[in-house]
């Protein structure tokens, strides 16, 4: 299978605000390196660059102000003197809901953010927006007809929404994907988010829509972040209800309860007949994961693959999380590796 991958993510390494302290954030550098390194130790495949695409295309999954925010909130904020990394402090709560964008960029930054936890640093720009074209770049493969292809994005994306960021998150890249085939021609096409936390951005864009399957399967929203979706009960709204699917699983969740909700999911894809799918893969499923608390082996990852591949749709797989830096690689790469039937 082919990777794309492109070294703009290295211009970005953000805070976020944990356990009551700044830090630099999990979601670091050497996430996506290790995965590159497995990648080429492995075989795979074939490393290609990220072409660069318009932005018209990240519009398609957002929106045209939100967009304009990603690529002038840095720019705004040093213009007020401050050379540290911004994050958001201040925030559209139930009763003050409002569709008002604020002036001035720390109102910009809680009104386009669900949490502190997707800091804008003076290379996030370049990094989110060559994110994206990684996934773009992996589509364009599976359109002219790879079965398969592997986006090696970072930052992640399954946490922005339309018009939010949060959770590492900025640029919603399997969204984007999809949009893209949609845009070439497909009629439908299937989201499936395999990382522990709900991909509640994905599931934000495409709640209302027939055209677009979401499947997300994670950890219990009453003990996980992102604590306020991914709820069993929440199936679509609109022309989108039954267009969207949520396994929330318990605590210390293992391969024998995991793959009932995959193999479950997996059905209702493929009784959906999508032209593609795109799998939002995070590997932070893994047993020891820091942030975490499922307990899939490495081998489990091989089996998920597979059985990924069994309903034989051309698949995107989107990097997401994963943090146990050690064990990312492999475990990303089982799961492609399953998927090619090479394990
Ligand atoms: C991103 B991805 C807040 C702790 C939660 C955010 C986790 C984001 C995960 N104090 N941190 O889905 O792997
Ligand atoms: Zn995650």
């Amino acid at each position: 299978m082919i990777t794309v991958f492109s070294t703009a993510h290295r211009l970005h390494h953000g805070s976020e605000l944990k356990d009551g302290a700044i830090k630099p954030s999990f979601e670091a550098p050497q996430r996506a390196e290790i995965v590159l390194d497995r990648v080429q130790q492995t075989g795979l495949g074939q490393v290609l660059p990220a072409q660069e695409f318009d932005r018209t295309c990240y519009v398609a999954a957002h929106s045209e102000r939100y967009v304009r925010f990603l690529e002038t909130a840095w720019s705004e904020w040093a213009a007020t003197g401050k050379t540290h990394h911004a994050l958001p402090l201040v925030w559209p709560v139930r009763d003050l809901a409002t569709d008002q964008e604020p002036g001035f960029i720390d109102g910009k930054l809680g009104f386009y953010a669900m949490d502190a936890g997707a800091a804008i640093t003076p290379g996030t720009w370049d990094a989110v927006r060559g994110s994206a074209d990684v996934a773009l770049t992996a589509m364009e493969q599976v359109i002219d007809g790879a079965k398969g292809a592997f986006a090696l994005c970072r930052p992640p994306g399954h946490h922005a929404a339309r018009e939010y960021m949060g959770g590492y998150c900025y640029l919603n890249n399997a969204a984007i994907a999809a949009e893209r085939c949609l845009s070439r021609g497909a009629e439908r096409v299937a989201v499936l988010d395999v990382d522990f936390h709900h991909g509640n951005g994905t599931q934000n864009i495409f709640y209302d829509r027939p055209d677009v399957f979401f499947a997300s399967i994670h950890g219990d929203p009453q003990v996980s972040y992102p604590y306020f979706s991914g709820h069993a009960h929440e199936q679509g709204a609109g022309a989108g209800v039954g267009f969207t699917a949520n396994y929330p699983l318990a605590k210390g969740t293992a391969w024998d309860r995991y793959q009932v909700a995959l193999k479950d999911g997996l059905g209702r894809i493929a009784a959906f007949k999508p032209a593609f799918l795109v799998v939002s893969l995070g590997v932070d499923t893994f047993e020891g994961d820091p942030i975490s608390h499922f307990k899939l082996t490495s081998d489990d990852f091989l089996r998920m693959g597979a059985m990924i591949a069994s309903i034989g749709i051309p698949t995107v797989f989107v990097m997401e999380g994963g943090y146990m830096v050690d064990e990312i690689g492999v475990n990303a790469v089982n799961t492609l590796q399953g998927f090619d039937g090479d394990s």
